[in-house]
């Protein structure tokens, strides 16, 4: 146990260090239990911070000996670190401590994986290393050297001296602790070059196990289109001899942007066409650019402390989605952002996890790493570009590179260039940062004497800690459609500031549709009394493609809204609109499939719940089966020409036509697979060449309940991959029918293939029945029981984990009375746990309160 009752880190309690680091020099004698970390760390007493003795963070960490200026001291040690008393001078720190990488299964500081050496520093892992300032505005230079006999030797910054069992690195960039990496391990390198805009040559390695090289070409080709597109439109460009990046198995997150040295889950970067689908490739482009992106906005300008998260994570997020847009096309990658900001930030903004996109306390900052940091807070970016304007946008980037280039810096250093650059006064924007909870903007509109009359108002819901909101400045797009098709109003750009306004627009016909919040311009709760044959219009008809598509799922929401609530039928209306989105090849491929896509499950529960109905999860399980059922009755021919017609003929190509193609197919046959028995699913399970295609099938298969030979099948053929087959273990739970994604979890972490210690294969069966609406949430409880029981074996080892997919019972309250009891007893069993760690207990607590 970390701490009994551990007290809160409050962003009001923010103060300097007391000392300044010039330099770090650190040598590691790398040994699986008994590595040794050397430090020589050159102190300066900051004449603003508010002095004292020498304190250190250090966790873990066994004292060899220590000294200052040459003279051996005796620090004061405690769980969290030491304090030493300290000359009132610059001074020379030396230590040396020893730590057993092999014992550490919490993947923080220094770890072994498949007998590699790596670290993960971000946020407080460097004192898990040696002793340090460790906070994020401590900036300072790092020569590293690196003894082992292990063949590669990796670490920040240019390489300097290489020998027989040593490499030495050296980083000019001033960094905080935490984007400090190492690496030792025996890798092989797939290698590149590229030519910076200011000449510089860089060399690019890939460092995977032997036997993945040939599944690097695809992260390699993204990461220097990244560098080429950082060049050309934020004028950015990198700054050292090297750019390394490391693929491992073990891994907590998706990756991170260590200086120079960026270190990934292997499954963000690993690729071929016969074990990647297409959805991983995309992924695999956008934390690639997103890693690299950090470069600038994260690494060269940081955070001042830990509650700025969402300084470098909300950028660099929106940067990895333009960049994508740009790479892919916008309008689907619009969609799909909405898609996950829906599903998960405004799940967190609705329940007891709601924080603000800058948190002002925290127990455990490793859970912060939220969608609401992180996809809303890249939101908010994009809010302040429409507000500002493009001038403006572009002036404020330029002047926050120029101003706060080196520093560690805060929102308020942020918003203040956007203010200074443009003269506004963005008070009132700021509030964006403070205030969590989704607002609702309500919408109506009428015609009058050739005037388009649109009333707003504007409610910020309570969340925990913060009952009463002040009013956002929301910027809302809106145009109109007039009844014959065409365009009655071109988007029209306002700033909604007040609780309740009214706008005019002039307008050249007697009736209309409102197409508002074009393109999603904020990130708010539209409620807009629209009927469906005014959906429909817009379905069809809208300029806007995001609400094109947005008009479609509300069709959708609404049928399926009325199947749960009423028993209604399939709405007709609903199967009629889908008819020429179906048929009309001139439409993207990709955007016709997400037009095709239902609502999620974990989606209608919240709008049953927000509209005061108790969500009853099979109910909704069975309104979705019988809606895609009807779409398949309805438009067979259509579905089945879309099959036959949209099998890519040439060899595979992850870019974004030919995954559009494969997409639609892959929504047609898991319509057609309900109705043909899986015939074409069973057959394109044995012909496919490519993944994306094979797990399509599968997936369809699994859905209907006919899987069995499939999944042996594939087993057989991917049993010694261990990517393919975290993709075997998730189907089978995430696509089981009805309930009975708890059986097949309970089976599969049985499985003598469930290594349950990496977090890949846990998220696997876990949080693929976490993500099965009905099954997480079966009646009888067996899906709360098993995560409850697999969390609590999970968090001695793996806290961060742990407490990450603990947020699955964050909608708790949301359900019947019995699951509401089955959940709180859950909850109650992991958080009366002897011994949990204080991210796990942090977490249950905040859920349970
Ligand atoms: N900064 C990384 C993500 C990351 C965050 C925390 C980690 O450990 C607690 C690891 C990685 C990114 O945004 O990509
Ligand atoms: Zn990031």
């Amino acid at each position: 146990m970390k701490d009994a009752a551990p007290r809160p880190i409050r962003l009001s309690q923010y103060r300097k260090p007391a000392h300044r680091v010039d330099r770090v020099d650190l040598t590691f004698r790398l040994h699986p239990s008994r590595t040794r970390v050397l430090a020589r760390i050159a102190f300066r007493p900051d004449p603003e911070g508010p002095g004292g003795p020498l304190r250190l963070d250090g966790e873990g960490l066994r004292l060899i000996e220590a000294a200052i200026d040459g003279t051996p001291v005796t620090p004061l040690i405690d769980p969290a670190g030491l304090s030493v008393e300290a000359p009132d001078r610059p001074f020379l720190w030396e230590a040396e401590v020893e730590i057993d990488p092999a014992a550490n299964t919490a993947l923080e500081g220094l770890y072994m994986s498949n007998g590699m050496y790596c670290t993960q520093c971000e946020a407080e892992g460097f004192r898990k290393i040696t002793y340090y300032p460790d906070r994020p505005d401590v900036m300072a230079p790092f020569d590293v050297r690196i003894e082992s006999d292990l063949p590669v030797l990796l670490s920040n910054g240019n390489p300097g001296r290489a020998g027989k069992g040593f490499a030495e690195w050296s980083d000019p960039w001033p960094k905080p602790a935490y984007l400090f990496a190492l690496v030792a391990g025996d890798l092989i390198a797939h290698s590149d070059r590229f030519t910076t805009a200011e000449g510089r040559e860089v060399a690019l390695n890939i460092w995977v196990r032997p036997g993945d090289e040939d599944r690097c070409a695809y992260a390699m080709d993204a990461l220097k289109r990244s560098m080429a597109w950082d060049e050309r439109v934020y004028g950015r460009a990198y700054d050292l001899d090297v750019f390394n990046i490391v693929a491992v198995d073990d891994f907590n997150m998706g990756a991170m942007e260590n200086k120079g040295l960026n270190i990934f889950n292997a499954r963000y970067v690993l690729a071929s066409p016969q074990t990647a689908t297409d959805a991983d490739y995309a992924r695999i482009e956008a934390i690639i650019a997103h890693e690299y992106f950090h470069n600038w906005t994260g690494n060269r300008i940081t955070c001042r402390d830990w509650f700025q998260l969402c300084l470098k994570e909300g950028l660099t997020v929106y940067r990895d989605q333009q960049f994508s847009g740009d790479e892919r096309g916008h309008a689907v990658k619009r969609i799909e952002d909405v898609q996950m900001l829906r599903a998960r930030q405004f799940r967190e903004d609705a329940g007891p996890l709601a924080h603000p996109v800058r948190p002002e306390s925290y127990v455990e900052i490793n859970n912060f790493y939220t969608a609401t940091v992180y996809e809303k807070g890249a939101e908010v970016i994009g809010m302040l570009r429409r507000i500002v304007c493009e001038d403006g946008w572009r002036a404020g980037l330029d002047l926050y590179f120029d101003r706060h280039d080196g520093q560690a810096c805060t929102i308020e250093d942020w918003l203040a260039v956007f203010a200074d650059a443009t003269g506004r006064d963005l008070s009132q924007f700021a509030l964006w940062y403070s205030q969590a909870g989704t607002p609702r903007v309500t919408l109506s509109s009428r015609i009058e004497d050739g005037t388009l009359v649109v009333d707003l108002r504007q409610d910020v819901p309570a969340t925990p800690g913060q009952p009463e909101k002040l009013p956002h400045a929301i910027p809302v797009a809106l145009g109109a459609v007039a009844r014959d098709g065409t365009e009655a109003l071109a988007t029209q750009h306002i700033v909604l500031t007040r609780p309740h306004e009214t706008h005019r627009f002039a307008i050249g016909t007697g009736d209309a549709v409102v197409s508002a919040l074009r393109g999603f311009s904020a990130p708010v709760v539209l409620d807009q009394p629209l009927s469906n044959p005014d959906r429909a219009l817009l379905l069809a008809h809208d300029t806007d493609p995001f609400n094109r598509w947005e008009s479609g799922r509300e069709l959708a929401r609404d049928a399926l809204l009325r199947m749960v609530r009423d028993g209604a039928a399939p709405d007709p209306a609903y199967l009629d609109a889908l008819g020429p989105v179906l048929a009309d090849d001139t439409i993207e491929p990709a955007f016709r499939a997400m037009v095709l896509a239902l609502p999620g499950d974990d989606d209608l529960a919240r709008s049953l719940a927000e509209g005061g109905t108790v969500p009853d999860p099979d109910a909704i399980d069975a309104a979705r089966r019988a809606l895609a059922l009807a779409v398949a009755r309805r438009h067979e021919d259509r579905l089945a020409h879309l099959f036959d017609s949209l099998a890519e003929p040439g060899p595979y190509s992850p870019e974004a036509g030919p995954a559009g193609r494969r997409a639609l197919r892959g929504a047609a046959l898991s319509r057609l697979s309900r109705i043909d028995g899986g015939a074409r699913a069973r057959a394109l399970v044995e012909s496919a060449d490519n993944m994306t295609d094979r797990l399509a099938a599968l997936t369809a298969l699994v859905a209907i309940g006919q899987a069995d030979d499939a999944l042996a099948a594939f087993y057989d053929d991917w049993k010694s991959d261990r990517l393919v087959l975290d993709k075997w273990f998730s189907v089978q739970v995430a696509a089981a029918p009805g309930d009975s994604g708890a059986q097949a979890a309970a089976r599969l972490t049985a499985h003598p293939d469930f290594h349950w210690r990496t977090p890949n294969r846990f998220r696997a069966v876990i949080g693929a029945l976490g993500a099965n609406h009905a099954s997480f949430h079966a009646a009888d409880g067996t899906g709360y029981d098993l995560v409850a029981d697999w969390l609590i074996r999970l968090d001695p080892l793996n806290p961060q984990t742990a407490a990450r997919m603990s947020t699955l019972f964050d909608s708790w309250r949301r359900y019947d009375a019995g699951r509401q009891e089955l959940m709180r007893a859950a909850l109650t069993r992991i958080a009366g746990k002897t011994d949990l760690s204080r991210d796990t207990s942090e977490m249950v607590g905040r859920m349970l309160a």
